[in-house]
């Protein structure tokens, strides 16, 4: 047994990770469902490093030195579960099982807590970064006992992603925390495509800007506090060229975005929590929206009211929308950072903001600048109660808030749909109001459900007596 880590599930993401490993120096015990995976990949790159070729889980798991550590890279739900018992049975106490898919975290809580029962130590870790990401530094978010990380960190780390000489990979927390953190940067993720989608979708109904002058401005904005991942690769996809038509790919491409699950999940876990992220709920939905083909087939035609007049200073609208986009960004990492503080409160877990915009910044899909302004604001006040209050952000929204207005307002006016911009506006809107109406709301429900209200000046909950004399009691 000489190997230091084995990778089971050899798809994509699996042999890359493995590669990645071996590049770094650890000899990795190679196993597959289907032998053909693994001989294939040692094919094409057997010579990155030291592996092991194993065709059985009892041939695998005797590959490895203890405590063995067992990197599972297969699809998530029933066939993460068959892998695990397989391996649980062939493994002994004091192993190290480590789920790198992108698992359910109430899963992950539950196979750590029959792991553990078995004496096995598991470790269900958030891997971002896709195809490219898991060969050459992928971020790396482990959950997880704290004694396994000892173990286990020194070689996630090496092979993680590594911005200013800090790895993209830190514990997270206890058992499903690490795949809820990456739940939520996949929910953020959603948001961030989709704001990213109505800046282009303005700039090509509200401007009449073509795919190539609309990578322009990307490849522009990505000078600047924009920087990103995101941003530098819808530059990207927008100068792609179609071979067969000689247009723009984008404009052949069929507008129905799909969705594999886990915005849908970020979305449910912030409604059982009580926390608004309206941005990434926008998102989803709009993903939602896009793909109603027949519906959309049917509506089209419908009435769009008198529309407005299209902006006229090119240049001042541009700058309008790299505002609304920025600040309306700003939303939905403050949500989601929301999100994640009431998931550590709900599950005990104690994480850490600042860790985990330090994490982001290289590797996964939302690495970006801008996770250099929330890593400082955490660590300026690390119980900041929302982003939004930090004063580098504060300030940021301030500057841009009447072009985000003015953007919000045009778009209506021009009938062109802005849900994550006008929705994570109204957000900013209620987080800041000196009244809300849901004074009226807790009137309505003491009405027909005496439910009871509190008093602006006074302690305790009061009731109306509306079907009586309508004299109010304490309830
Ligand atoms: P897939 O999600 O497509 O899974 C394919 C792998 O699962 C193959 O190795 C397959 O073996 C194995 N497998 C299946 Br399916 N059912 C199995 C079973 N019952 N028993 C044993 N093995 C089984 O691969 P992927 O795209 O590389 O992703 C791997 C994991 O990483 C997933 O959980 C995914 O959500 C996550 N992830 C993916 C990305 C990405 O960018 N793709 C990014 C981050 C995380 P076979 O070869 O024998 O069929």
């Amino acid at each position: 047994a000489r190997a230091q880590i084995g990778v089971t599930g050899l798809a994509v993401m699996g042999s890359n990770i493995a590669r990645n490993f071996a590049r770094h120096g650890y000899t990795v015990a190679l196993h597959n469902r289907s032998i053909a995976k693994t001989d294939a990949l040692l094919e094409a790159h057997g010579g990155d490093g030291d592996f092991i070729r194993t065709e059985t889980v009892e041939e695998f798991v005797a590959a490895l030195e203890k405590p063995r550590r067992v990197l599972i890279m297969v699809k998530a739900g029933d066939p993460t579960d068959a892998v695990i018992e397989e391996l649980a049975n062939a493994m002994e106490p004091g192993d190290i099982i480590i789920d790198g898919g992108n698992a359910l975290y109430t899963d992950t809580i539950r196979r750590e807590a029959a792991m553990a029962a078995r004496g096995l130590n598991f470790v269900g870790a958030g891997i971002s970064g896709g195809e490219e990401g898991a060969l050459n530094g992928p971020a790396i978010m482990p959950g997880g006992p704290k004694e396994s990380y000892e173990s286990l960190g020194p070689m996630l780390e090496s092979i993680a992603a590594q911005v200013d000489g800090t790895p993209c990979c830190t514990h997270i927390g206890p058992d499903g925390s690490g795949h809820f953190v990456k739940m939520v940067h996949n929910g953020i993720e959603y948001a961030d495509m989709q704001l990213i989608g109505e800046a282009y979708n303005l700039f090509r109904d509200a401007l009449g800007f073509d795919a190539k002058q609309i990578a322009d401005v990307f490849t522009q904005w990505n000078t600047g506090d924009l920087e990103s991942y995101l941003v530098e690769i819808t530059a990207e996809v927008l100068n792609q060229v179609d071979a067969k038509t000689g247009k723009p790919l984008v404009d052949v491409i069929v507008d129905a975005a799909e969705q594999k699950g886990t915005g849908r999940w970020t979305v449910k876990s912030a409604l059982d929590l009580g926390i608004p992220v309206t941005g990434i709920a926008e998102a989803v939905f709009a993903r939602a929206l896009s793909g109603s083909r027949t519906q959309r087939a049917a509506a089209k035609g419908l009435a769009s009211g008198v529309l407005g007049e299209k902006p006229t200073d090119v240049a001042e609208f541009t700058e309008a929308i790299r505002q609304a986009l920025y600040a309306s960004k700003i939303v939905a990492y403050a949500q989601g950072f929301d999100q994640i503080a009431a998931g550590s409160a709900e599950y005990d877990w104690d994480l850490h903001p600042g860790d985990l915009a330090t994490i982001w910044r290289g590797g996964c899909i939302i690495r970006a600048r801008f996770l250099n302004r929330i890593k400082e604001a955490y660590e300026a006040d690390p119980t900041l109660p929302s982003l939004i209050l930090a004063p580098y952000f504060r300030e940021a929204i301030e500057q841009a808030i009447d072009s985000w207005r003015r953007v919000v307002v045009v778009a209506t006016q021009l009938g062109i749909p802005v849900p994550a911009f006008a929705s994570s506006l109204s957000y900013y809107d209620g987080l800041r109001a000196e009244r809300l109406p849901a004074a009226l709301t807790q009137g309505q429900r003491d009405f027909f459900g005496a439910h009871t209200y509190e008093r602006i000046d006074a302690e305790g909950k009061y009731h109306t007596l509306w079907s009586g004399d309508r004299s109010e009691v304490s309830a």
